[in-house]
């Protein structure tokens, strides 16, 4: 039975994972940080408490990482964990570069302390990009990146350090270069989930009014069920590598808006306001993924489109907010 440790577990993607993994036969080791409303922490995963095990880990105390991998030794580590908020990078840029960038170095330094042979996943992002595209509007492994704010800077200093390890001390570090990747499970401050949930409830009367950002950013988004799989597939490859996980196709904020409405016989224009707040410092405006090396190296391919993704989370809050 092999053992994987995922950090942030609780997350959207660490409760996909641990469900694909457990399907795999993976005894699961998941951390979560300590928190005062522990009960609100583990809303994702409380369907799979009795299947795995938590252990209070911070990735900015590297002694909780040196203690779990040492009691644990696991042969694959996901780092998941992060402060994945773009905008809220910009009010809390020292804290996301703690967690999101340094915090990588710290289970690095654990892994090779403990037992260099750990496998390790690095969840990279394509906000790492920033605005750089390729002349065919593509982002894939070899694009330049330019970040556009606090987390993709700290994205990119994990990346380059996993990447400076693997070379340094031969070890098995992958990065999967992960476009944004949606679902119900989603926290509702990002907008595909913001905008299902708020749509949901103008129809039921509960809401009058949508506020928003940038309708105009494009992005390239797939389903998280889909690119878990893709984390597990690119730590089973011979040699570690980078890979860029997308689906090929872009949306802008405003197309999401006008399918979400459509669907439910609503015209977005009569709802959506805009709203200052929602704007960042600096945007990132497009985003497209060639993830061409993925799917000819490991098969992988992804079997949500971006509309079939958007009815589950439609379908979704129709349940839960109509739920007695
Ligand atoms: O849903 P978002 O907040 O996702 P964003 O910023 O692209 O980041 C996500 O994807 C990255 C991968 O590229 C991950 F690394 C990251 O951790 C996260 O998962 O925003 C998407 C777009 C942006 O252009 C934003 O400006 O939607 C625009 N937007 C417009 N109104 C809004 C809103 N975003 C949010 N969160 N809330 C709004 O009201």
């Amino acid at each position: 039975m092999k053992k994987a440790i995922i950090t942030g577990v609780n997350g959207q993607d660490g409760s996909y994972l641990t469900e694909f993994l457990l399907h795999k036969k993976y005894e699961i080791h998941g951390t979560i940080r300590r928190s005062s409303s522990s009960e609100l922490q583990k809303g994702r995963i409380s369907h799979l408490l009795n299947k795995i095990k938590l252990h209070y880990v911070d990735l900015t105390d590297l002694s909780s990482l040196i203690n779990i991998i040492q009691e644990i030794q696991p042969d694959e580590v996901y780092n998941l964990a992060a402060q994945s908020h773009v905008r809220i990078s910009f009010d809390n840029p020292i804290y996301t570069s703690q967690v999101t960038g340094l915090g990588t170095l710290n289970l690095l330094e654990a892994v090779k302390f403990v037992n260099p042979k750990i496998k390790i996943y690095q969840a990279s992002s394509s906000e790492m990009f920033g605005n750089c595209i390729d002349y065919d509007g593509f982002q894939r492994e070899t694009t330049s990146m330019n970040p556009v704010s606090p987390y993709g800077c700290a994205k990119v200093f994990s990346y380059n350090i996993c990447r400076n390890y693997r070379n340094s001390y031969n070890m098995f570090i992958s990065n999967g270069i992960l476009f944004n990747h949606e679902s119900p499970r989603r926290g509702t401050n990002f907008v595909t989930n913001k905008v299902c949930k708020e749509a949901v409830k103008i129809k039921l009367g509960l809401l009058n009014e949508l506020k928003l950002g940038n309708l105009e950013a494009t992005r390239d988004w797939g389903h998280a069920k889909d690119y878990v799989e893709a984390m597990w597939m690119i730590l089973q490859q011979d040699k570690p590598d980078d890979f860029v996980c997308a689906t090929g196709i872009s949306h802008s904020v405003r197309d999401l808006v006008e399918y979400v409405f459509g669907k439910l016989d609503l015209n977005w224009v009569d709802y959506v306001k805009s709203d200052e707040k929602f704007l960042r410092p600096e945007e990132l405006h497009n985003l497209k993924g060639d993830s061409t090396k993925l799917r000819m190296i490991t098969g992988w391919k992804p079997t949500y489109t971006f509309h079939s993704m958007l009815d589950e989370m439609i379908e979704y809050w129709i349940e839960i907010l109509t739920k007695k």
